[in-house]
């Protein structure tokens, strides 16, 4: 199909969520040591600095509330914050990551989280979980189960969205080859429309959405995140940056070489609600 404005304005029917607030830690100097399944570099420290404060300063411009939290140079991996917990309108679920090295990174945020919302919920073992393996889309959420993620932890995280009035799917990444979490490949732009890679173009757990292809090569790029009336973008993947133009969209790019090193993507550096 061609996308005209007009249709693209047809399609606006979904608004996405406000986010208002976002939780954001500071790499810390450790972050060098930081897990990887790949061998890309060692991230700078002072650049990922530099990239992490030009994130702050993008979702601040977007009308977001930022909550900075201090760098924890006993967690190498601890800016990547938004595997710590899923937030929902009205309730926190603090996760039990499924690397070892990072399950002590949510008693760090759990208080923080304590102090935002009235209702907090946790995955119990022997449930692991990270939460860069849920996407959610409006009122659905795409569990991932992955390497990270487990069936039992799925199942929990469910049960809780259930009975906060959501529903959920679980999708299987196991097979993925490159996809650390879910959200590796998978986005929600609003709109009903998904980002996806094309590892995970032909799930029938996405019939209904309209899918926004990420090119091959490409990949990293699908890691965006819709913030208000902008999505935020990984520099350096000019076919998406066309695509989303295309769709009308107003992007902002950001440099994240330092923290693409370890797997990380946009969505990881922040917890929004
Ligand atoms: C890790 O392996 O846990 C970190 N190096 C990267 C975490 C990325 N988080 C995310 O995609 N939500």
């Amino acid at each position: 199909m061609e996308y005209t404005t007009q249709n693209v304005r047809r399609f606006r029917k979904y608004p996405v969520s406000r986010v208002s607030r976002a939780i954001v830690r500071r790499p810390a100097p450790s972050i060098t040591d930081g897990l990887r399944t790949t061998d890309q570099g060692t991230p700078d420290y002072e650049r990922a600095v530099v990239q992490h404060d030009a994130y702050c300063a993008a979702l601040e411009r977007c009308g977001v509330e930022l909550t900075r939290l201090p760098s924890s140079g006993d967690y190498p991996d601890s800016t990547f914050v938004e595997d710590t917990a899923i937030l929902t309108s009205g309730c926190a679920i603090l996760t039990r990551p499924g690397a070892p090295s990072r399950v002590g990174e949510v008693s760090l945020i759990a208080p923080k989280l304590k102090a935002w919302f009235r209702a907090v919920e946790s995955i119990e073992e022997p449930g692991r979980m990270d939460g860069g393996d849920i996407c959610e889309a409006e009122n659905h959420f795409f569990i991932g189960i992955s390497e990270r993620t487990n069936e039992a932890g799925a199942r929990q995280l469910s049960r809780v969205l259930t009975k906060l009035g959501h529903d959920s799917t679980f999708i299987d990444i196991r097979a993925s080859s490159g996809l650390l979490h879910l959200k590796s490949g998978l986005a929600y732009l609003g709109d009903n429309r998904l980002v996806v890679t094309n590892s995970l173009a032909n799930l029938k757990e996405f019939t209904g959405y309209e899918l926004v292809h990420v090119a091959e090569g490409e990949e990293y790029a699908a890691n965006c995140v819709r913030i208000n009336n902008e999505v935020l973008i990984a520099r350096g993947f000019p076919v998406f940056a066309a695509t989303l133009a295309s769709l009308d969209y107003k992007t902002t790019e950001l440099d994240m070489s330092e923290f693409q090193k370890l797997d990380g993507g946009l969505s990881c550096l922040s917890l929004r609600f």
